[in-house]
């Protein structure tokens, strides 16, 4: 290192350097040296000993250079020590910047490429959200149009135009949630007890054919339970058009199943009661816990129910100005949540909104 370099310690003239040739060839002679001692740099302490000894301000080998050889120098030499000594300064520190720098940046920042990485923490759909879109699928490739309209709704679209009077008893089916209002509010207001309003705004505006399905929250004040939520999610459907039968209706249920629970889920319909439909069908499909063997699930029956249904009622029509001997249609209702946790064997739907973490990460 520094130390053994003695032509430093010497002046141009002493070292018998007559000609520029020579001082560059004294230059390369020094160049090889720090090189020499470069190359034995192993960690932190060696490189500031080396950069102390090459750039230090009083005994450094470039300041010895400057004394003893720049300064000295006559004219005949002194542009060649000069170009030199400003060649050398500029190697000596781009070692510095350059290949030392990096590594001792990686000693002080320990950065172990071996290390596993940081892990985000993603998002995932909610389990309702992908049944959701998982229903909606379906229905888009029969040729049916999604639309969504408010949670707010005015008794008459949610109960009289699917015919329902004030004071008909059918209105007990639904347990309302009656929204406050300010007075003088034209009408009163409840929250949806199903997504129907939005057809009936749909027939209000388009006439048929009409194949539409509303997906959406929904209201009923129920008391909370194992099987029960004030709000929950409902699909319904509608279909309209001249010339609609029942066996459309089968038809369409029938591919619904086979593409939401499998091909081996059966269908079976019973007879049921909507004041919208007339005939009305509670729609079971094949126990997908048991595959119908008979399960808890199924209440040993190897049915599920998973939809209320029927062919639109007539009097319905009149609320929307279409021709009820002209026209016909069916609809269906069915509980999302209520599908979420069948399909996917979960046995309490609060979870669905409880939002524990353990339970959203689940999400398949
Ligand atoms: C249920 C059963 C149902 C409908 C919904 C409907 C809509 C119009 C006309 C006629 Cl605009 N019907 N919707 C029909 C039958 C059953 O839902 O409560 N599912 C959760």
């Amino acid at each position: 290192m520094a130390e053994d370099l003695h032509i430093v310690e010497q002046t141009l003239e002493q070292l018998g350097a007559e000609t520029p040739e020579r001082v560059a060839a004294l230059f390369a002679e020094v160049r090889a040296d720090f090189d020499r001692a470069f190359g034995s740099v192993t960690d932190e302490a060696s490189w500031h000993a080396l950069r102390d000894g090459w750039l230090g301000r009083k005994k450094g080998v470039l300041r010895l250079i400057t004394e003893n050889w720049l300064k000295p120098a006559g004219p005949a030499l002194k542009p060649a020590a000069g170009q030199g000594l400003n060649e050398l300064r500029a190697y000596v520190e781009g070692k510095k910047f350059g290949a030392f720098t990096a590594s001792a940046t990686l000693v002080a920042e320990k950065l172990d490429l071996s290390l596993p990485g940081v892990e985000r923490a993603l998002g995932t759909r909610h389990l309702v959200r992908q049944t959701l879109e998982e229903i909606e699928r379906i229905f888009l490739r029969l040729g049916y149009a999604v639309v969504g309209g408010p949670e707010i709704e005015t008794p008459y679209y949610n109960f009289e135009a699917l015919n329902m009077p004030e004071f008909h008893p059918a209105r007990d089916m639904w347990d309302t949630f009656y929204v406050d209002t300010p007075p003088g509010t034209p009408s009163q207001l409840v929250l949806r007890t199903h997504t129907s309003p939005m057809q009936i705004r749909v027939m209000e505006r388009q006439q048929p054919p009409v194949r539409v399905i509303v997906p959406g929250k929904v209201y009923r004040r129920d008391n909370p339970d194992a099987s029960h939520l004030f709000m929950f999610h409902q699909i319904e459907g509608l279909a309209v058009d001249h010339d609609i039968t029942f066996a459309d209706f089968k038809g369409t249920i029938e591919f619904f199943v086979h593409e939401f629970l499998g091909k081996n889920a059966k269908t079976r319909l019973r007879p049921s009661y909507f004041p919208f439909t007339e005939p009305s069908a509670e729609v079971d499909a094949t126990c997908i816990v048991c595959s119908g063997r008979g399960c808890r699930t199924c209440k040993q029956t190897g049915w599920l129910e998973i939809m209320g249904a029927g062919m639109v009622d007539p009097a319905v029509y009149g609320f929307v100005k279409y021709d009820a001997k002209k026209v016909s249609g069916f609809a269906f209702g069915m509980g999302v949540d209520r599908l979420a946790i069948l399909k996917y064997g979960i046995d309490d739907i609060q979870v669905l909104l409880q939002n524990d973490v353990r339970f959203l990460r689940q999400s398949p």
